[in-house]
């Protein structure tokens, strides 16, 4: 009996074992991970959204497939949607940016505070830092989980009505917005009107002259050709930068093996480090390729003195102080200490 126990035994343990469901394997996976971008190619964007996808493909031969889809097409053109689908899992992946995901994740209008980051220095100051890691942490509790920054870039102003060198020039401007309620308020301070909405509707906008002007970064104006839908005055103001995350919606991050997860990790740092390197490229005094080219289209590029630059702070100052608040202060001074560090 003490035989016919053991085997017995031995049979409900296989059985149990045939029920248990089995770890992810590379059979378990999804023929096509979608990758929410709101750029594609040519835009730094989703060229280092492919580089990404690529990276991948070839380093788990063949078993990860991801495919980038731009035009924030996965929520219908909403880009500040794209974090709730992530949670959700409608979204797979996205190389996100920290304004359109603000809506949902407060603290990253930390980025948006204006004339928090003078410099690219700073920029990396934070997501390298305390204040990067501390974001990261904060998403990461909200179902997405971040892998990397990336960069869209510094922030300038552009519009079809005249040169802004003053907040007063900005007096009566429609500008296209997006993001959260404190990219209103930034502008309203400035005297301006902005209004809010999506890059798929502020093109049109734009072209028919129901907004007059917008704020994007350099390489975004170079490749969506702005200066064609009337945006001849360019102000450099750098007065916020929009650094983007490489990540994994939850629920999909679980089901892939460690040893992917490492390579997905791997990889979107590499793909990361390629965004910044693309986002930087030609739009400084040291290396203005892109600003040449966009000088020898007919447009006015407007440099700032420090005391104008001075002046667009000073009236924007008492938003800063107000989001502050609403953001964190314990994130934001540290934050204000990797810049003054830097
Ligand atoms: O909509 C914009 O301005 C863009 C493309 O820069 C972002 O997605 C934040």
């Amino acid at each position: 009996t003490k035989r016919l126990f053991a085997a017995l035994a031995l049979g409900a343990m296989l059985a149990a074992t045939a029920m248990t469901p089995q770890p992810a394997t590379a059979q378990t996976y999804k023929p096509e991970y979608k990758v929410s971008t709101v750029l594609g190619a040519p835009f730094p964007w989703g060229v280092s959204a492919q580089r990404w996808a690529e990276l991948v493909r070839e380093r788990s031969n063949g078993r990860i497939v991801m495919k980038v889809y731009p035009g924030a097409q996965l929520v219908g053109g909403d880009q500040t949607k794209e974090f709730t689908a992530m949670r959700q899992g409608v979204i797979d992946m996205a190389v996100g940016s920290t304004i359109n995901w603000s809506p949902q994740v407060a603290e990253l209008n930390l980025f948006a505070l204006p004339f928090l980051m003078p410099d690219h220095a700073a920029i990396d100051a934070i997501t390298g830092g305390e204040a990067g890691k501390k974001l990261f942490d904060i998403v990461g509790a909200k179902d997405v989980v971040p892998l990397a920054w990336g960069e869209n870039g510094f922030r300038e102003l552009s519009n079809s009505k005249r040169d802004v060198r003053t907040p007063a020039d900005l007096k009566g401007l429609k500008i296209r917005v997006v993001g959260s309620p404190l990219f209103n308020e930034t502008f309203t301070a400035l005297g301006a009107n902005p209004t809010q909405m999506s890059w798929a509707d502020a093109q049109p906008a734009l072209s028919t002259g129901a907004v007059d002007g917008q704020e994007n970064p350099l390489a975004v104006y170079v490749a969506a050709k702005l200066n064609t839908v009337g945006q001849k005055h360019l102000t450099l103001w750098g007065y916020v930068a929009d650094p983007l995350i490489f990540a994994v919606s939850k629920p999909v991050w679980d089901t892939f093996s460690a040893d992917d997860q490492k390579l997905l990790r791997e990889t979107a740092l590499e793909a990361g480090v390629y965004s910044k390197h693309l986002a930087r490229t030609g739009i400084t005094e040291d290396d203005p390729a892109a600003l040449k080219s966009i000088e020898a289209l007919g447009v006015t590029v407007i440099r700032l003195t420090p005391d104008e630059l001075k002046a667009f702070q000073a009236a924007t100052r008492p938003v800063y102080d107000k989001w502050k608040a609403r953001i964190g202060a314990p994130l934001v001074d540290a934050a204000e200490k990797a810049v003054a560090g830097r």
